[in-house]
């Protein structure tokens, strides 16, 4: 199996995949392809017919997009344990995961993930809106949940690969959450594959000038 992915700093997308593969334990080969702009299209065609990452090849498949991706390995190799076992938990994470995949325009924009980065900026309304939400999606299913686990859905579940970028951009950008979800955002920043992923983004020297938004604060 084979996961294509983009640059570990800047990547949200791809990380999704690759925590879940990293999490259940699953080996794979990673390729690590730049996405500096010169070129782009041409590197990532040789993998993705969407022209983007992340893909993941196997058994002669070719598989992109995150979420799709995150639900092929999760029935191929997890008996659809990748999603909560009971069915109104399962709906539940579906639609987070869905919420998540198709919106937060706004803080997308705003706050390009830039793991190695401290930063400051200026946040507007809409990106306020999208945090406010995500605030309060994971504050109804940890309270929901959190007997069962310190993730989303007690245990960990594809939607927890869906909101590390967030949890990362969080760091990045120095959002400040509930008590509750902080709790929850030291779950994802410590796990031991997130930090495997943050230790070789920190190795990354590339600079793409479109994801360095903000200003350095003092760490
Ligand atoms: N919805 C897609 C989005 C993938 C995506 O936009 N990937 C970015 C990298 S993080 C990319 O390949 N960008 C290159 C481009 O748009 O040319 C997914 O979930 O995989």
């Amino acid at each position: 199996m084979k996961l294509v992915i983009g640059n570990k700093n800047y990547s949200s997308w791809s990380l999704r995949p690759w925590l879940l593969l990293r999490q259940i334990g699953i080996g794979f080969e990673e390729i690590q392809v730049s996405l500096r702009t010169e070129g782009l299209s041409e590197r990532l065609r040789q993998y993705s017919p969407s022209g983007k990452v992340p893909v993941l090849l196997d058994r002669g498949l070719t598989i992109w997009d995150s979420l799709a991706i995150c639900e092929y390995v999760s029935e191929q190799y997890l008996s659809g344990k990748g999603w909560p076992q009971d069915p109104g938990q399962r709906a539940e994470a579906r639609s987070v995961s869905a919420e998540m995949h198709s919106g937060f325009t706004a803080l997308r924009s705003e706050m390009p993930m830039n793991c190695r980065a401290r930063r400051t900026v200026n946040i507007s309304d809409a990106a306020r809106r999208d945090i406010d939400r995500i605030e309060q999606i994971w504050s109804t299913c940890l309270d929901k949940n959190s007997g069962e686990g310190p993730w989303l859905f007690g245990g960990f579940s594809i939607a927890d690969c869906m909101y590390a970028p967030v949890v990362l951009r969080f760091v990045t950008y120095g959002i400040h959450t509930s008590e509750l979800n902080r709790n929850y955002l030291n779950t994802v920043a410590g796990n031991k594959h997130l930090l495997e992923w943050l230790a070789a983004a920190k190795t990354e020297t590339e600079i793409l000038a479109v994801n360095e938004t903000g200003s350095d604060i003092a760490v």
